[in-house]
């Protein structure tokens, strides 16, 4: 089951992940159209019942519903936050053991550009969305230790068809790598918990994957293939946050503590 189905990469994760599927059950709070081998269920994540019957049936989840970038947190407390609390629950219930998670860079936002680091390193969230994303890995922790239900986290950094900027020249991932770390994470024979950062073979990364080495994840493609056309755009000044942290622009948004 894909939650997210009609968004950004739901729409391109539904083919990929077609071929290695029986049935893929796909989801959104806006109505998707079902083809062939599929099943279309309309659902809102913040409705626990409707997550519950959702689940019902499915053999894996991948969790990539829900807001996708920073809002009020009332936003966020619906669709993330208590999203998350009824993916797991309808697992649960349902027998589901292994899912797959769309978490977030804006986990470890506050990072510095000139760090390193890698999946074991405290989170800094940079705002409402990273903070959802890093109750959701907890989530996912919790369901392990408590019910055995196996989790891959992916950190996504940036995928989009291109690179938009200098950032996400160490941030990008194309979809056919994300694809290939979800399947992975699908597959894999152990996962535990597993926080993986979801990036293409970039020069120069921030991130280090050596904690999720069990995944077998080898990168195919590359941002240098944007090079030319990223360096022609004007240079940021070095006190901007896109030059300063990790999480980028993330990180002076709001504030929106006040829904
Ligand atoms: P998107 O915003 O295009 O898609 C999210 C989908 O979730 C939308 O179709 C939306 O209708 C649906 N949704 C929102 N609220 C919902 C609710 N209450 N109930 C059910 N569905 C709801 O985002 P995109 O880019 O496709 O990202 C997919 C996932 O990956 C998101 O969870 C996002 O946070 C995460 N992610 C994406 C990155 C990227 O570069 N595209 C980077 C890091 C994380
Ligand atoms: C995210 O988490 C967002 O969902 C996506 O839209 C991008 O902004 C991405 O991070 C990024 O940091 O580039």
């Amino acid at each position: 089951m894909l939650t997210g189905a009609a968004g950004g990469l739901g729409t391109v994760l539904r083919d990929t992940l077609q071929p290695c599927t029986r049935i893929l059950r796909l989801s959104d709070i806006v109505p998707v159209q079902a083809g062939p081998d599929q099943e279309a269920v309309t659902c809102d994540l913040a409705d626990k019942q409707a997550v519950d019957k959702l689940v019902d049936g499915c053999d894996a989840i991948v969790h990539m519903g829900g807001v996708s970038v920073e809002r009020p947190f009332k936003e966020i407390l619906e669709a993330n936050i208590k999203g998350v609390f009824h993916i797991y629950e309808g697992a649960r219930r349902h027998g589901v053991k292994r899912v797959v998670f769309a978490s977030s860079n804006h986990v470890i936002g506050f990072y510095r550009q000139t760090e390193r680091i890698d999946a074991q390193v405290p989170r800094r969230p940079d705002g409402y969305y990273g903070l959802s994303k890093a109750y959701g890995e907890e989530m996912a922790s919790f369901y392990f230790d408590r019910y055995g239900i196996e989790t891959v986290s992916i950190r996504i950094g940036s995928c989009f068809p291109a690179v938009k900027d200098r950032r996400m020249m160490h941030t990008w991932i194309s979809a056919r790598d994300l694809t290939q770390i979800i399947l992975n994470g699908l597959m894999a024979q152990k996962v535990g918990h597993t926080i993986v950062y979801g990036m293409s073979a970039n020069k120069n990364v921030w991130w280090d994957n050596r904690c999720a080495d069990h995944l077998g994840y080898l990168p195919q493609d590359t941002s240098e293939v944007f090079r030319d056309q990223v360096e022609r755009q004007p240079m940021p000044t070095p006190d901007d946050p896109v030059s300063v942290y990790q999480g980028g622009a993330f990180t002076a948004a709001g504030p929106y503590g006040d829904d």
